[in-house]
């Protein structure tokens, strides 16, 4: 079975969505940079094992990385997924995990990646905003896309307001992708595109705002 480790950074509620979804997988571990993650708590009580590695206790990133990866590597993952986790990785740690790392982004890269993508998609006016699944490679959300999820943005919308809209997106399309991976339907190609094996086709276009005849 796919030996998974999910990191998370607060609440934990895509990591939620993965635990909850039936995944033909083995949750080795959850592990957090922030003591106070919410989420950690939730993966105890169902029984996964639960790890803190505090990036305040660590003079830089390269050492934090190093503290992180020896935790992680105590179990042994096939797949590292990156779960609202914020801190940005150091290249040595991206290559170690090279092809078995992934994140979810609340946004429709190349569109506003970084952080603040509410707020940020929101003030440049766009119509249809979204959340993306992708590999993780050195430069920070760029990564090849694996699967992506629009939703209309509304006239009265606020960050929350899309926030929570784009986060129900995030709760499907992550547990789909660790599907594909864990049944050997997806990967990552030496030349840096993405195999996909016999995934669907994608449904009708969203329009937004809707227009009229
Ligand atoms: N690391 C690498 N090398 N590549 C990626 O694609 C990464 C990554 C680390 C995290 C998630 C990403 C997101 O989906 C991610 C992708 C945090 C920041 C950030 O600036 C940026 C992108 C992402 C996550 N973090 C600040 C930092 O100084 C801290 C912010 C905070 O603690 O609130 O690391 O958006
Ligand atoms: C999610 O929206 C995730 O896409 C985003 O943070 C939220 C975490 O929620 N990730 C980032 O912004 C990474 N920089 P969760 O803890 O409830 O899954």
């Amino acid at each position: 079975m796919t030996r998974v480790v999910v990191l998370i950074s607060g609440r934990g509620s895509n990591m939620q969505a993965l635990l909850g979804a039936g995944l033909p997988v083995e949750f080795a571990a959850v592990i957090s940079n922030n003591p106070d993650a919410a989420g950690l708590a939730f993966a105890r009580q169902r029984g996964v094992a639960t790890a803190v590695v505090n990036h305040r206790d660590y003079p830089d990133r390269t050492a934090f990385d190093a503290a992180l990866a020896e935790e992680i590597d105590r179990h042994r993952p096939d797949l590292v997924i990156l779960a609202g986790f914020m801190r940005v990785l150091t290249d040595a740690f991206v290559e170690r995990y090279r092809a078995r790392m992934i994140n979810i982004h609340p946004a429709l890269l190349p569109a506003f990646p970084g952080l603040h993508t509410h707020e940020r998609a929101l003030e440049e006016g766009v119509k249809v905003h979204g959340c993306t699944v992708h590999f993780v490679t050195p430069e920070v959300d760029v990564g090849p896309i694996i699967i992506q999820a629009a939703v209309p943005v509304l006239a009265d919308d606020t960050s929350d307001s899309l926030a929570a809209r784009v986060l129900k997106q995030e709760h499907r399309i992550f547990p789909q992708a660790v599907r594909w991976f864990a049944e050997g339907r997806l990967k990552l190609r030496g030349d840096g595109t993405v195999e996909l094996d016999g995934a669907g086709p994608p449904q009708p276009p969203l329009i937004s705002p809707t227009p009229e005849q």
